[in-house]
């Protein structure tokens, strides 16, 4: 009986199931089963550790301050800007204008802004910075606090104003603009008066920063003739007021806050250069050469150095000057971006009011000689490894294949605190070089100390090719040439674990160490001789 009881009861349950249909056989629900799948299934694998979690990527190494704000990272990523220098000097053949030049000499009949921004954007110039004032007073826009400007010269019968057509020519171009200022005033009467003088100057910089658009730089500094007439200026007053108007502007000086004068007017920055600085160990107006030009490892502020100079032998544009060759201006290139920096070059508008054709053909070249060089970058062809990736092995995240991948936001990362850092070069064919570019993510600060590259000779020894210091957003190094299939890249020193996020290997045969031997595009270029080894560093 207790049997068949218990078989009733096991029976009970059956027979609810065929007479009373279950919930979820009811046609009208039968769309829900989807979800409730879905919801199980989260509940499962919310439950048990899943495959990803279980292997969970390695988060960033931590940055080693200080570090850029986003402004100066979108400043170094420029790399090169174009100056303008044009005003009264270039129509009265000087440089440093006394201000009492008649506003009528001021005439130039052809000027074509556009021109202008051509000539830098299409010779790889993403930012160009004009002066709206020098130290003579002129002002190239119609400021209402004096009549020393456009507005007092025959040019366009004085309704002209020569930064709104640069500003509408560089927004149509998507050029980047900025503005110089000059602090140092030989017109203005109140000039002296250090009261008046900072309102006056405040009042410029205000209609310069709310009427055009955006400002991407402002270039002052403290150049002043000697005997002239002494007064502060309220720099930290302005460099507030600036910030405040222009968010996205970086403000060059001899002491930063964002970029510093590198401290000569050659273009060329120290072998070893930081952007790391003391801002208040410099003074505008009274630099430190020897500080600026290669920055503190141990400072506590950001600001890398912007290296200015001019392609003619002066800053205004003189009938009786020619510009510098593309070889030069390469040759520049490698001692400034090169060397962590920002290239400042420049070219100085004609009293046409146009960027002389010579000067065009110069810059022309100059495109096409860093075209030619780094178009090609040879490593892209070997298999590249490293000692030591941070995280599991077969984590590609910060593996060493990422130094192919152009900009500074993938990078190699060795795992933390292992006392060596290498990456290695394997080419099926050797290689004939002379170029090496090195790039650290400086995003995460400056890192690399010093560095070498090896290769290995014929007797199966690792030999030194070239080595330097400090790397930051670009380092360059030219060196005789070598003819190589295996590579090592080693970082000797560094303020933390060292990060690098490009690694190029090029062929120039345009630069250094020899004589003229053959003509590019018009300029004259330098044969070298192919070498398979030295120890000498070439920076
Ligand atoms: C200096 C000025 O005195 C030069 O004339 C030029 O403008 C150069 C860029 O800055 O301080």
């Amino acid at each position: 009986m207790v049997k068949e009881t218990a078989i009733d009861n096991q029976q009970q349950p059956r027979r609810i199931f065929s007479t009373k249909p279950l919930k979820f056989s009811n046609p009208r629900s039968t769309k829900h089963i989807p979800i409730i799948l879905l919801v199980i299934a989260t509940i499962c694998l919310k439950s048990q550790p899943s495959l990803s979690s279980s292997h969970p990527p390695p988060p960033p190494p931590i940055p080693i301050l200080p570090i850029p704000n986003s402004n100066q990272i979108s400043w170094q990523l420029t790399e090169m800007a174009m100056f303008f220098h044009f005003g009264t000097n270039t129509f009265t053949d000087s440089e440093w204008g006394t201000g009492h030049a008649d506003p009528s000499v001021f005439n130039p009949p052809s000027l074509n802004a556009t021109q202008w921004v051509n000539a830098a954007k299409d010779s790889g110039f993403s930012r160009v910075i004009l002066t709206v004032k020098h130290h003579d007073g002129f002002c190239l826009w119609p400021s209402e606090y004096t009549d020393y400007s456009v507005k007092s010269s025959t040019w366009r019968n004085g309704t002209g104003d020569v930064l709104r057509e640069l500003a509408a020519a560089a927004k149509i171009a998507g050029v980047q603009l900025g503005i110089y200022l000059s602090p140092w005033d030989r017109h203005e009467p109140c000039y002296g008066k250090t009261y008046e003088y900072n309102e006056y100057y405040l009042g410029q910089m205000t209609e310069l920063l709310t009427r055009y658009g955006e400002i991407r730089e402002v270039f002052l500094d403290g150049a002043k003739g000697e005997g002239e007439k002494s007064m502060e200026y309220f720099f930290e007053d302005w460099f507030s007021v600036i910030h405040q108007l222009q968010p996205r502007a970086v403000i060059f000086s001899d002491a930063g806050p964002d970029t510093r004068w590198v401290g000569d007017e050659g273009g060329v920055a120290g072998i070893t250069c930081w952007s790391l600085f003391n801002r208040s160990d410099a003074k505008i107006g009274d630099t430190d050469t020897d500080y600026s030009i290669g920055g503190d490892p141990f400072g506590h502020d950001w600001v890398p150095a912007e290296c200015d100079v001019s392609i003619r032998p002066g800053w205004f544009w003189h009938p009786s000057e020619s510009p510098k060759s593309a070889l030069t201006l390469l040759d520049l290139y490698y001692k400034s971006v090169g060397r962590n920096c920002l290239l400042l070059l420049n070219v100085p508008p004609n009293s046409s009011g146009l960027i002389s054709q010579q000067d065009i053909q110069v810059l022309k070249e100059f495109s096409d000689l860093r075209n030619s060089i780094f178009t090609l970058n040879l490593a892209k062809n070997a298999t590249i490894s490293a000692n030591s990736t941070r995280g599991k092995t077969g984590d590609s995240r910060y593996g060493p294949r990422n130094v192919l991948e152009e900009g500074i936001y993938s990078y190699w990362a060795p795992n933390r605190s292992i006392s060596e850092w290498i990456l290695y070069l394997d080419f099926e064919e050797a290689v004939t070089f002379n170029v090496l570019l090195l790039q650290e993510p400086i995003q995460m600060g400056q890192r690399i100390i010093e560095f070498h590259l090896d290769f290995l000779n014929e007797g199966g020894e690792w030999e030194v090719v070239t080595g330097g210091t400090t790397v930051g957003y670009k380092r360059l190094l030219l060196f005789p040439s070598v003819k190589a299939s295996r590579l090592r890249v080693v970082i000797d020193e560094s303020r933390a674990d060292p990060l690098v996020s490009y690694l190029g290997i090029y062929f120039d045969p345009f630069s250094i160490s020899g004589q003229v031997s053959k003509i590019f595009n018009g300029s004259e270029v330098l044969q070298q001789t192919t070498r398979r080894n030295s120890s000498t560093y070439y920076v």
